[in-house]
């Protein structure tokens, strides 16, 4: 088993993620709000690109969808959530399909088509994540969606603590470089505080959402993996 990383939406490249087991990473905030929804019993969640593709889905079953995302980290015109974790309760979620669109969240998962599974990780599911890749024996690409197209600090952390779970229980596992430099800085920083050194932590405290952040940097909250398949995520 080998474990290899991206470092943002951008630099996925076919070849990396083709029948491998993929987790997309954006901890801040998409794949926090969307192992949470899912956890809260929404239905599933469809990850669009587009404002116009979401509207469009959306209005199509009004009565089922929910409209949820982010552009330049606020709440998109029109629709019924942001892109905070938090706003996603049960009462709210339950039973429908979310139709979410976000800056680089959404678009990494999209790119990792072509992988054999696309699993939704973030620091709030990551051991849970650890075990279903070991589950599933094969080799893995930890895809973090990074921030508008660079690494990303918070993404970076959480895959070091993935695979730090997943060592604790398989040693012989064959990590690149850039797996290995993951794994050594969460090692370092295993109280999470260095994540606070990442641009995008700092834009998310200007907005006045540490309870965003406080939940986001919860580590293993939640015990399922959400999975995308199909175009919809369960
Ligand atoms: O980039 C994304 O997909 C978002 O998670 C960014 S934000 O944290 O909602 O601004
Ligand atoms: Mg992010």
């Amino acid at each position: 088993m080998k474990i290899d990383v991206i470092i943002s939406a951008d630099d996925i490249r076919n070849e990396k993620v083709l029948d491998k087991s993929v987790v997309v990473i954006d901890m801040l905030r998409a794949t926090s709000v969307i192992v949470t929804a899912v956890n809260n019993g929404c239905k599933g969640v469809i990850p669009v690109i587009k404002i116009e593709e979401a509207l469009n889905i959306a209005n199509k079953d009004k009565g089922n969808c929910i409209l949820g995302g982010e552009r330049k980290a606020l709440k998109i015109e029109g629709f019924d959530f942001s892109n905070s974790p938090i706003e996603y309760t049960s009462e709210l979620v339950k039973g429908k399909t979310l139709v979410m669109t976000t800056s680089n969240g959404t678009r990494a998962i999209r790119g990792s088509v072509g992988a054999r599974n696309i699993l939704i990780g973030a620091l709030i599911n990551a051991k849970a994540v650890a075990q279903k890749l070991l589950s599933l024996n094969n080799d893995i690409s930890i895809v973090n969606a990074g921030t508008y197209g660079q690494f990303s600090i918070d993404d970076f952390i959480c895959t070091g603590y993935i695979i730090d779970c997943i060592l604790r229980q398989k040693q012989q596992i064959d990590l690149t470089d850039i797996a290995k430099t993951a794994h050594y800085i969460y090692s370092e920083n295993k109280d999470l505080k260095f994540i606070e050194n990442a641009s995008h932590f700092k834009r998310i405290k200007e907005l006045n959402l540490e309870e965003d952040l406080k939940y986001c940097c919860s580590k293993d909250i939640i015990d399922i993996v959400p999975e995308y398949k199909n175009g919809i995520i369960k």
